[in-house]
C-alpha cells in the first residue's frame, strides 16, 4: 500500500451535540486543533455550544432536519472553513453517503472509508465477509443468495436445519430492532412477518436472516484501530452485558469472563474483522461470548463508541487523539506489544440517562440543582450544568461516569462513592437504578450475562428509601421550575441521604419480557 500524504487538521467540525461532542471539543483543544460546533434550536444554549471554539445554528429541534442533514452539515463546514468533521456516535456518524459526501468535497472524515461503513452495515454481507476471514459465527442462513429470505418455507426450512430456538435478524438491523426469539415451530410463520414489517418500517428494508439463539451470552466487544498503512491493532475487550431492552446500563473493562489468553485470539479475530474490509480509525468487533467461553461475531460498529472511555482508562490513552492522528495519515501510535504492556486495572462506566426510574421513560426538563462527583480515578463525561435543559428530542443521556481502580474490587468502590456524591435536581434520573446494580450479588461476583436485569426484578425496583428521595427531589424540582428565586444550601441538599418517609415505590406499569 502506498503511504498515503499526512494532512495536517487544523479545525474540526464536530456533527454532534450532548456529552460526546464536549468529549471531541476537549481533545481537539489539547492538540491545538480549533473546534466547531453546530447546534440546533434547541441547543442553543448547550454545553458543546459553549465550549467549542465557533459554533452555528442547524435548524429545528428534529434531528432529520438538523443534525441528520448532510446538506447542512457540509454547508456548516464551508461556512467555518473546517477541514475535517469528528462525526461522534449515532447521527451521521456510520453513513455510507455522508462519509462519500466528504470526500467528494475534500474535508477528512475522522471515521472509517464509507466503504467499511458501507458492509459492516448489512448484517448479510459482515457475516459473510467475516466468515471468509475465518472468524466464528452463530450457526445461521441468510437465505438462497445470501440475501435474505423472501418467503416462509425457505425460511423456516433453514430454521429446522439450524435447530430451535433461533432469531430472525434484519440485515439492516444492529442493536436488536427488527429481530424475534422463535422457540418452535408453530410461532415461525408469526415471527417472521413480524420482524420482516418491523425491519421495513424502520430501516427501509425488509431483508431478514435466521440465526441459532445463544441463550444467557455475554456481550463482549473488541476495540480496534487501523491505519492508513495497514496497521490494525486492538486494545482488548469491554463487557457491555448489562443492558436494558437493549440500551447498555453499564460497560466494564477488562470483562471478568475474559483470560489473557481468551483477549488475545479474540483481539486477533476482530483485527481480521477490521483487515476484511479495510478498515481505517476507531472500530468495535461486538461478539457473543457462551457460557462454555466460545465466542461468535455478531456485528461490527464503524464508530468511536459511548463505552471508550473505560478502554482509554486501563490502556491510559485517548482514543480521540488516535482518531485525529490516523485520519491524518499517521500511524497508530502504539504497536500490539506496547499496548498489551500497558494494560493496567479495571475500569467501569454507568451511564446515567434522564429518566424516570419507574417507568423507564425519559425525564426532560430543566437541571436546577447539580453537584458532580470528583476525586481520584473518577471522570465525569458529561454535558449536563445548572440551568441547561435536557429536551425530549435527543437521547436522553446527560453524563457517563467512569472509575479506574487497581482492581475490579476497587473500581467498584469507588464507583459506589462517585454515585453518592451526585445530586441531581430537576430531572429525574437512574443514579439508584445504578447503585441497585452495582450492589447485586451477580454483579459483584463478575457473574452476569444479558439476561441479568430481565432476570431480576429488584434490579428495576426502587426501594423505599430511594422513594423518599425521589419525592423530596420531585418536589423541589417542581418548586424551582415555577420560582427562580436564589438557592440555599439546605434546599440544594435535598434530595440526599434522607429516607424516613412512607412512600412506597408503586409497582411498575410497564415490565419486560
Ligand atoms: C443474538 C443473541 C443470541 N443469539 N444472536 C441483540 C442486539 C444485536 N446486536 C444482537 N443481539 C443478540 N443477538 C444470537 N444468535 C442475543 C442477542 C441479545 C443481546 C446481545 C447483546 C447484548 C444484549 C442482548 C440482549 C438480548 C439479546
Amino acid at each position: 500500500m502506498a503511504a498515503p500524504i499526512e494532512r495536517p487538521i487544523r479545525r474540526v467540525l464536530i456533527a454532534n451535540r450532548g456529552e460526546i461532542a464536549i468529549r471531541v471539543i476537549r481533545t481537539l483543544r489539547e492538540l491545538g486543533i480549533e473546534s466547531v460546533a453546530v447546534f440546533s434550536d434547541v441547543d442553543r444554549k448547550a454545553a458543546h455550544v459553549l465550549l467549542a471554539d465557533m459554533a452555528l445554528p442547524i435548524g429545528p429541534a428534529i434531528a432529520a432536519e438538523s443534525y441528520l442533514v448532510i446538506d447542512k452539515i457540509i454547508a456548516a463546514c464551508k461556512e467555518s472553513g473546517a477541514d475535517a468533521v469528528h462525526p461522534g456516535y449515532g447521527f451521521l456518524s456510520e453513513n455510507d453517503v455522508f462519509a462519500e459526501r466528504l470526500e467528494a468535497e475534500g474535508i477528512t472524515l475522522i471515521g472509517p472509508p464509507a466503504a467499511a461503513m458501507r458492509l459492516m452495515g448489512s448484517k448479510t454481507e459482515a457475516r459473510k465477509a467475516v466468515i471468509a476471514a475465518g472468524l466464528p459465527v452463530v450457526p445461521g442462513e441468510s437465505g438462497p443468495n445470501g440475501n435474505g429470505f423472501d418467503d416462509v418455507p425457505s425460511a423456516l426450512e433453514a430454521a429446522n436445519r439450524i435447530g430451535f430456538p433461533v432469531l430472525i435478524k434484519a440485515a439492516a438491523g444492529g442493536g436488536g430492532k427488527g429481530m424475534r426469539l422463535v422457540n418452535e415451530v408453530e410461532t415461525f410463520e408469526a415471527s417472521f412477518s413480524a420482524a420482516k414489517r418491523e425491519a421495513l418500517s424502520s430501516f427501509g428494508d425488509d431483508t431478514v436472516y435466521v440465526e441459532k439463539a445463544i441463550i444467557g451470552p455475554r456481550h463482549v466487544e473488541i476495540q480496534v484501530f487501523a491505519d492508513k498503512h495497514g496497521n490494525v491493532v486492538h486494545l482488548g475487550e469491554r463487557d457491555c452485558s448489562v443492558q436494558r431492552r437493549h440500551q447498555k446500563v453499564v460497560e466494564e473493562s477488562p470483562s471478568p469472563a475474559v483470560s489473557e489468553e481468551l483477549r488475545q485470539r479474540m483481539g486477533a479475530s476482530a483485527i481480521q474483522a477490521a483487515r476484511c474490509c479495510n478498515y481505517v480509525g476507531a472500530g468495535t468487533v461486538e461478539f457473543l461470548l457462551t457460557t462454555s467461553g466460545e465466542y461468535y461475531f455478531l456485528e461490527m460498529n464503524t464508530r468511536l463508541q459511548v463505552e471508550h472511555p473505560v478502554t482509554e482508562m486501563v490502556y491510559g490513552v485517548d482514543l480521540v487523539a488516535w482518531q485525529v492522528a490516523v485520519a491524518e495519515g499517521k500511524p497508530v501510535p502504539l504497536t500490539q506489544n506496547e499496548i498489551n504492556a500497558r494494560h493496567r486495572g479495571a475500569a467501569l462506566e454507568c451511564r446515567i440517562y434522564a429518566e424516570d426510574p419507574i417507568r423507564f421513560l425519559p425525564s426532560p426538563g430543566t437541571i436546577t440543582t447539580l453537584r458532580t462527583p470528583a476525586g481520584p480515578y473518577v471522570r465525569d463525561d458529561s454535558c449536563a450544568y445548572e440551568g441547561v435543559e435536557i429536551s425530549v428530542y435527543y437521547d436522553p443521556l446527560v453524563s457517563k461516569l467512569i472509575t479506574w481502580g487497581d482492581n475490579r474490587a476497587q473500581a467498584l468502590a469507588r464507583m459506589r462513592r462517585a454515585l453518592a456524591e451526585y445530586r441531581v435536581v430537576g430531572i429525574e434520573t437512574n443514579i439508584a437504578f445504578h447503585q441497585r446494580i452495582l450492589s447485586h450479588e451477580g454483579f459483584v461476583a463478575g457473574e452476569y450475562d444479558t439476561g441479568i436485569i430481565e432476570r431480576d426484578e429488584s434490579l428495576t425496583t426502587p426501594t423505599v428509601a430511594e422513594g423518599a428521595e425521589l419525592d423530596a427531589g420531585i418536589a423541589i424540582s417542581a418548586l424551582r421550575n415555577q420560582l427562580s428565586g436564589p438557592r440555599s444550601l439546605e434546599t440544594s441538599e435535598i434530595g440526599g441521604q434522607g429516607g424516613t418517609s412512607s412512600w412506597r415505590a408503586p409497582m411498575p406499569t410497564w415490565r419486560g419480557r
